[in-house]
Formats: structure tokens, sequence, C-alpha cells
């Protein structure tokens, strides 16, 4: 009998600034029901799900700044989303600001969740890959200020059986760094969620907007096939306080393939009967681990943070003159 896993991947409309957390809430209550009446034995919240992608503004005020972090999950405002999903039976991935005071210290992450559907908490990720800088940049119709407002993650790449399923978390810029799916797939990854805030135009870049979504889908395409395992990418879509937003939640197949993918900005829930046997063919074959990686032959890739280009020569040098 395959172990069928139905998933619902829940994307967000934009949230605005002066939207309450209850509200926030309440909407993804509403998308959790929803998937609940649709069989969904699992739903996914995107990244940031309870407050609007604040790192897009220059925040000056500490304590406004603070009031989008979670100092402990559930709280006042999120106990209503942790009680239905149990009162449901579902399971959930959440995506959240976390304010984490620690051994003395406080720290700020770009943080998520898997939760049980008895409503335990059973996984947390950190964001690992920050993207965008820790200057404003004035010149910029929005900021990218995760390098400012957040800390790297330091919990790594973890996976949880979950639901009869081996599940891994990552978010949004983490999708661009292989390794981070390589990692969750190490670590037997049969299904890893992707929340994201990406916005339609890089400032940095507006050469490469019109790829803004072919780049997205080849990540996560290619991560699912490569390392044998079930996607779920779930976007904060829409025009979020002026900046516009990637859409496209999608629900990808081992094989790389598109099954369920959203159609609007909005609020929407994209759901699939995930078969998670569906790994097999190729965690047991093409991509055989144990069989076919040789990591004797990979470079010593910890610790090497720049490309390391062969020394120019009399032969390969650039300026030789053709002999
Ligand atoms: N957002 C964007 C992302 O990785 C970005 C930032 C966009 C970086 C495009 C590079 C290119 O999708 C977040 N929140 O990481």
């Amino acid at each position: 009998m395959p172990r069928y896993l139905t998933v619902g991947a829940a994307q967000s409309g934009p949230i605005g600034r002066h939207e309450s957390r209850r509200d926030a809430v309440d909407r993804l209550i509403a998308m959790l029901r929803q998937a609940a009446a649709q069989g969904c034995d699992l739903v996914a919240f995107t990244e940031c799900a309870l407050t609007p992608f604040f790192p897009h503004w220059h925040i000056q005020d500490p304590l406004e700044l603070d009031s989008y972090f979670e100092t402990e999950l559930p709280n006042d405002h999120t106990r209503p989303l942790f009680d239905e999903a149990a009162r449901l039976g579902v399971g959930f991935h959440l995506g959240f600001a976390e304010l984490a005071r620690e051994n003395g210290t406080t720290r700020h992450f770009n943080s998520a969740i898997l939760v049980s559907p008895a409503g335990q908490i059973v996984g947390k990720f950190r964001k690992i890959h920050l993207p965008g800088y820790r200057e404003v940049h004035h010149n910029h119709p929005f900021q990218n200020l995760e390098k400012r407002y957040f800390d790297v993650g330091d919990l790594g790449f973890r996976t949880w059986r979950m639901q009869s399923a081996v599940m891994g978390i990552c978010i949004c810029n983490d999708r661009r760094w292989p390794e981070s799916f390589r990692s969750l797939a190490l670590g037997g990854a049969e299904l890893v969620v992707v929340g994201y805030n990406t916005p339609l135009n890089n400032p940095d870049h507006p050469e490469m907007d019109h790829l803004v979504s072919f780049h997205h889908q080849l990540c996560l395409q290619s991560a699912a096939y490569q390392n044998g395992m079930w996607v779920v990418g779930v976007a904060k879509a829409g025009e979020e306080e002026g900046v516009r937003q990637l859409g496209g939640t999608s629900i990808i197949a081992p094989s790389g393939e598109i099954v369920a993918l959203a159609q609007t900005f909005e609020d929407e829930l994209v759901v699939h009967q995930c078969n998670l046997d569906a790994v097999h063919a190729y965690k047991n074959d093409i991509f055989n681990f144990a069989a076919n990686r040789q990591t004797q032959h990979y470079q010593a890739i910890t610790g090497q943070t720049a490309a390391i280009a062969p020394p120019l020569t009399e032969e390969n040098s650039p300026d030789a003159s053709p002999s």
C-alpha cells in the first residue's frame, strides 16, 4: 500500500503593514479549514506568514522592528491556529520571524516550524542563506534588509519524521543554493517545504526581471528531481505594500514535474495527494547516493567560500598570443 500524504500548499496574498496578527492568523485558519475539507494531512504556509515581509522596508525604530517577531510559539495570537489544526487533525508548516532569547543573548531569525497533527512542534529551521544587504539602498524602490534584520540560521539543515514522511524545510533564498536540498536529501528528506517572498523586480538586476518565475521554478524542479524528493513551494504573493511578489505556489513531484500550481496572487490553496513512495525510483536508482556519488572526487568544498580557478599559465592566459 503506497504511503499517501495529501498536501495543501497555502499561498498567502499580501499582508498589509497595518493588518493585525489576528487578521493574518484568521486568513491562515480559513485556508486550514479549506484544506481539511479537501482531505489534507499537511498544510504548508509561507515564509513570514504572520506579517508583511518587513525586510522590504527600512525600520529605524527597534521596537517597531521587534513587533514583527514572535518571541514564542504558540502565543496569544497564533494559538487559535495551533488549536484549530489539532482539532482538525492536520499537520502544518509555518514561516515566521523569530526573536530568540537564548543563553543570555537576543537574536533574530527568519524561521519556520513543522507542527504535528496533535499540535506539537516537531522541528524548526532558521534561514541560512540571507540575501539582500545590511545597509539601506536609498536609490532602490524597496529594500531587502535581511542581512540587517536577521541572524544567519544556526540550526543547520535537519530532517524530521512526521506523518509517515521524512520532512525538511528551507526558506526562500536557501532554494537558490543546491547545497540546501542536497543536505536535506542526505538527511533522508522525502518532502521539503520552501516558503518564499520573491519580488518580481530585482533593483540590482532588472535585466533578470523577466526570469524571476523561471529561476524560481528551475530551483525547485531541479531540487526535486536531483534529490528524489517532493518539493512544496509556498508564496507570499501579490503586491504587498507596493512590492509586487511572485506567486506560483506549487507542488513538485520527485520527477521534477509540477503537479499543482496556484493561479492567483491571493490566498489560494493548491492540493495534491502525494505518493511518498514515488521517491524510491530516484533515491534507490537514478540518484542512489551510496552507489553513485563519488565523494572522493568532489573538491573539499567545506569551507571553500569562493570559486577557485586554475592558475594562469602561458598557455591558458587570455593574453597569450596565438602560437
Ligand atoms: N527573497 C528573494 C529570493 O531569494 C532574491 C531574494 C530574489 C535573491 C532574486 C536573489 C534573486 O527569492 C527572499 N526573501 O529570500
